[in-house]
């Protein structure tokens, strides 16, 4: 028989992301991305240690089968790592035809994209509305003062893969121009 969800509900707040309630709050660190910034730890950003916190994702549990989804919201910190903007680390789902939606609540954020050759970027502020495709790795980018707020909702089989983007990365990074813009190279 077919155990049915019975209906959840949160309160999201979208200026601060925070969830109430939730079922898991990840946390990552600087230190838990050692390959994911080119000046790598700490070079140039004597404000940072390995336990600054760059992001923080809220979800609420949902079984990972076909047919259900999963919310949750993502708080992305302003900072710069050397001249990079703080970032998620950035996956495929492991099942490529789960595609996903974003809506930004808050703050000045960058969304990259890529599928093989093709790295696309799409700016994301306050009530951008963003549909990941199916098979496109995606990756957040502040490039604001702010927190960058943002929820999204994604198939509750997606999962997450992380390995190819630790090792190759984006084929586009996002630098601080030195002002208050960036530059995409
Ligand atoms: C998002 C991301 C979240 C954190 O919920 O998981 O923004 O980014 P990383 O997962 O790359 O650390 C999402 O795209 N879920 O599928
Ligand atoms: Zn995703």
């Amino acid at each position: 028989m077919v155990e049915l969800l019975h209906p959840l509900l949160s309160n999201l707040n979208p200026d601060t992301g925070l969830m109430d309630p939730y079922d898991t709050h990840r946390q990552v660190r600087l230190g838990d991305m050692p390959n994911h910034y080119l000046s790598g730890h700490l070079h140039g950003s004597s404000a940072l240690n390995q336990d600054t916190v760059l992001y923080e994702v809220f979800e609420l549990s949902v079984p990972e089968k076909a047919g259900d989804m999963i919310p949750c919201s993502t708080i992305l910190h302003p900072g710069l790592v050397g001249d990079e903007f703080f970032m998620t680390k950035g996956h495929f789902h492991k099942n490529r035809e789960a595609a996903e939606i974003y809506y930004c609540l808050h703050g000045e954020g960058l969304l990259l994209m890529q599928q093989d050759d093709e790295c696309i970027v799409k700016q994301m502020n306050q009530q951008t509305l963003i549909y990941v495709p199916a098979g496109w790795a995606h990756r957040s980018v502040n490039v604001g003062s702010e927190d960058l707020v943002i929820l999204a909702v994604y198939p509750a089989d997606a999962g997450h893969e992380y390995g190819f983007i630790e090792k190759s990365g984006f084929a586009k990074r996002i630098f601080s121009n030195g002002e208050k813009g960036y530059i995409v190279k």
